[in-house]
């Protein structure tokens, strides 16, 4: 069973190479696709160096920034497309640490998506402050009662899932381009009658690097879940 692990960066010099190297390091099924959005700070550079000497490793470049969201896309069409059998997502800061990645594939062959979730026991956020865990919890607590969604980590990025869901998921036609991508995707998902099963995971705050979420990012995902909800409703 082969898995492809979608990295989206902008920007991660100093964090792309040790992570790329862990993940692969994990098991020779797994494989890693690096979607860059020509990073200013050469992280596109870095992967294209070191796609020399691993096979494993893949990079696709996008012209400019993009978005979460339409990295995301990229790299599901990118997995169907080369029939891998499972796909995880993940940021590149180190806040989602490669030794669950094992513990997401597990938990993949009974569920069509595994999230890796900070709100179930044993999950949690490390170096958070007060008003970074509102954000998060009103996020997850409105995508619960908008969209009826039973995952307790809604948002969490860290997540496997099965080839064939994503066969059946319109991804394409996902409307969000940013970090609101994943509230939409799960919410297809469970509409497809995807089952969702969550490992705990301890989130830690980048220590190297920028974080690129803005507030435009916040206010956009309110609407999100108020367009999705008003579908929903429908
Ligand atoms: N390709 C691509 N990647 C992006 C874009 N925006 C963010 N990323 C990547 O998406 C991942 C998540 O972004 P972060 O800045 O860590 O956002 P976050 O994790 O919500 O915020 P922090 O906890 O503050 O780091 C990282 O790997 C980023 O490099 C984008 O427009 N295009
Ligand atoms: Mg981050």
């Amino acid at each position: 069973m082969s898995t492809l692990v979608i990295i989206p960066t902008y920007n991660e010099k100093q964090n792309i190479i040790p992570l790329t190297k862990e993940v692969l390091g994990l098991s020779n099924d797994i494989h890693v696709l690096v979607v860059d959005d020509n990073s200013p700070d050469g992280t596109g550079d870095l992967i294209d160096e070191a796609c020399k000497t691993s096979s494993r490793l893949h990079i696709l470049h996008r012209p400019a920034k993009m978005g979460l969201g339409t990295a995301y896309k990229e790299g599901f069409f990118y997995a169907l497309e080369n029939n891998y059998d499972r796909v995880i997502t993940m940021d590149a800061d180190f806040s989602h640490q490669p030794q669950y990645i094992p513990q997401l594939i597990d938990k993949n062959q009974f569920f069509d998506v595994a999230i890796g979730s900070r709100y179930v026991p044993g999950g949690g956020t490390v170096n958070w402050g007060p008003h970074r865990k509102l954000i998060s919890f009103t996020a997850n607590f409105m995508a619960r009662m908008l969209l009826g969604l039973t995952a307790h980590d809604c948002t969490a990025g860290f997540r496997c899932y099965r080839d064939d869901i994503l066969r059946k998921v319109d991804f394409q036609g996902i409307k969000s381009e940013g970090y609101s991508f994943l509230v939409e995707m799960l919410f297809n998902c469970v509409k497809e009658g995807a089952q969702i099963g969550e490992i705990p995971i301890i989130f830690e705050n980048r220590v190297a690097g920028k974080s690129k979420i803005s507030k435009k990012e916040i206010y956009v995902a309110i609407l999100t879940l108020l367009r999705l909800a008003f579908h929903r409703g429908k």
